[in-house]
């Protein structure tokens, strides 16, 4: 049996984590037997990171390589895909998890509004005398990674309007298809729709939040993504 090791459900979602939620949909889409044990300190994991999966006393760390292992196995995530679709999903995964994300990243992390809850649900762990302190300085890492990255340069409405482009190319996909690539799901939305959800799941809307909230065919798509993993 293979555990995913995860973080806890957060804000309505699988995983407070999109790309734990990523490796779920994968295992889910694989049809292997798996379970989850919800972790929220991974200082002990191979790169201080979850997802990982725990196969028969190894540890293999990062969606991919859990994607990899997976197809290694016999999975076979984009089975009918033509060569130039698979790489269009290619695309599509860098873009989310390579863009999209950060925006999610900066959305939760910069915005003193949503902070006082994100904070009491990814530390919940930590006695509340500690708290403040630990997490206090794990935001100041994070938004500090996000400088360096760029996005933290931006307003909130710039950075909307960089977004909107990703949003366009995934809205356009979705017209004709109830997956990214047609009838059912492929790789590309074990990655892609995690990413979209994690935009609306929050407490407060945010920018980013309420523009996928208005658009019917996203919203859409949000749902079926998480259902998959009812
Ligand atoms: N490339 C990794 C990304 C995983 C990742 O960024 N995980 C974040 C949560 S979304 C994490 O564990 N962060 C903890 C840290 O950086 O200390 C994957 O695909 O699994």
């Amino acid at each position: 049996m293979i555990t995913l090791l995860t973080y806890p459900r957060a804000f309505g979602q699988y995983s407070g984590s999109p790309f734990c939620t990523k490796a779920a949909q994968f295992l889910k889409l694989s049809g292997v037997q798996w379970r989850r044990e919800d972790m929220l300190d991974p200082r002990k994991m191979p790169f201080q990171k979850l997802p990982v999966i725990r196969t028969e006393g190894t540890l293999i760390a990062d969606s991919d390589s859990i994607r990899s292992y997976l197809e290694a196995q016999g999975a076979q995530f984009d089975e009918g895909l033509s060569d130039i679709d698979k790489s269009t999903s290619r695309a599509f995964i860098r873009m989310a998890e390579e863009h999209i994300y950060f925006h999610v990243l900066l959305d939760r992390w910069g915005d003193d509004a949503m902070w006082p809850v994100l904070r009491d649900t990814y530390f919940q762990a930590i006695p509340w005398i500690m708290r403040n302190f630990v997490a206090n300085s794990i935001r100041k890492t994070v938004l500090k990674g996000m400088h360096t990255q760029g996005l933290g340069r931006l307003s909130e409405q710039d950075r909307l309007a960089r977004i909107e482009p990703d949003l366009d190319a995934v809205t356009t996909r979705l017209w004709q298809n109830r997956f990214l690539f047609g009838d059912k799901p492929t790789a590309a939305d074990a990655s892609v729709g995690p990413m979209i959800s994690a935009a609306v799941a929050r407490p407060n809307p945010s920018a980013l939040s309420q523009r996928i909230k208005e658009n019917a065919v996203l919203m859409g798509y949000v749902e079926r993504i998480d259902g998959l993993l009812d």
